[in-house]
């Protein structure tokens, strides 16, 4: 629960003296996308829900200031949808949940989500989820961002994120609750939030190499090459020298155009090579992330994708 209790002093601490003041999370996507499921286990038990009031099917769920307004769209009534630009006019956060499994209703989701984005405040930050991870014909991240356009997202001066989660096993919904968080209690003058990796390289903590891979088109790959190959030289070297330590940390410089971003806990040592001007600590983030996620895998003994891991949780990181 500790996310919604620093959600809320976020946004006391943003409103000043103001602390009775309510904070709007508009939480929309198509009927069935897993949007209530969410809420429910987002707020465990700790919530109250109003009854809707309207008439029309509007969930809305209250956890002390915080309140989330559920709302199918798509396929509305001229009423419900006057009703509903009121509501997510005045959020401070929208979330916006997709059936990753439902494929044949992408162009639908796809529609309404830059339908509506343009009756939300411009600055308000976008969390959107690809839910329903856990099934088997659930889309990958990247064919998510792909089907709903989503590149164009990243150029918009507004904070956004995109999260693969199951509302059933819970995966990688809390990191994206933490993100929306930890945005909430920033204020809005908006740095990069994405990085752009250019290749990635992990060995375990004795310096075996475990996995590598390299990210772009091939005339990308061919310019990054000399880089990628350093990359992994010096993270090796790193691995050797920094072999007695549980935690470490350096950034290099490669190439000039290039920074390697060198993360070491108990079991593995990994090198990230980003632009130069890209923020490093936005690669920490990943790289724990990274951890926890090959962890399992390593420990039974399975072979490791970077590839794989790295474009299913940060896709927006590494196009
Ligand atoms: P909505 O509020 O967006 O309309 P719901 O959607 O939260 O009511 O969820 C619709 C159905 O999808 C529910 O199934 C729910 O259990 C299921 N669901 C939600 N999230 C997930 C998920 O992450 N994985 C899987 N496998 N199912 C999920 P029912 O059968 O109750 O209609």
């Amino acid at each position: 629960m500790s996310f919604l209790r620093r959600l809320i002093s976020a946004d006391k601490k943003k409103s000043g003296e103001d602390i009775s003041s309510k904070q709007h999370v508009a939480i929309i996507g198509l009927d069935a996308a897993g949007k209530t499921t969410i809420v429910k286990r987002i707020l465990r038990s700790e919530y109250t829900l109003s009854k809707p009031t309207f008439g029309v099917n509007i969930e809305v769920y209250r956890y002390r200031t915080l309140e989330f307004i559920v709302w199918d769209l798509g396929g509305h009534a001229p009423i419900r949808k006057t009703l509903w630009k009121k509501f997510v006019t005045k959020a401070q956060t929208i979330v916006f949940v997709v059936d990753a499994s439902d494929q044949k209703r992408f162009q639908l989701a796809k529609d309404v989500f830059y339908e509506t984005l343009e009756n939300t405040d411009p600055k308000a930050p976008v969390l959107f989820l690809a839910n329903k991870s856990d099934k088997e014909d659930a889309a990958s991240s990247v064919e998510v961002m792909e089907a709903l356009d989503l590149q164009q997202m990243i150029r918009l001066d507004r904070p956004f994120n995109m999260f693969r989660c199951s509302a059933l096993t819970g995966e990688g919904l809390f990191p994206a609750w933490d993100w929306l968080v930890d945005i909430g209690a920033k204020d809005q003058a908006i740095p990069t939030w994405h990085v752009k990796i250019f290749s990635a390289v992990v060995f375990d903590s004795n310096g075996k190499e475990l996995d590598q891979c390299i990210f772009g088109n091939p005339t990308q790959q061919a310019n990054v090459a000399t880089a990628y190959r350093e990359s992994i030289r010096e993270t090796e070297r790193f691995a050797k020298q920094m072999r007695d330590y549980n935690e470490a940390v350096t950034v290099l410089e490669i190439m000039k155009n290039y920074q390697l971003v060198i993360t070491k806990n108990k079991l593995f040592v990994m090198g990230v090579l980003i632009d130069v001007n890209d923020p490093v600590s936005r690669v920490l983030t990943i790289s724990s992330r990274i951890f926890e996620a090959i962890e399992m895998e390593y420990l039974k003994g399975l072979s490791i994708s970077l590839q794989e891991v790295i474009s299913n949780y940060f896709p927006l990181d590494s196009i």
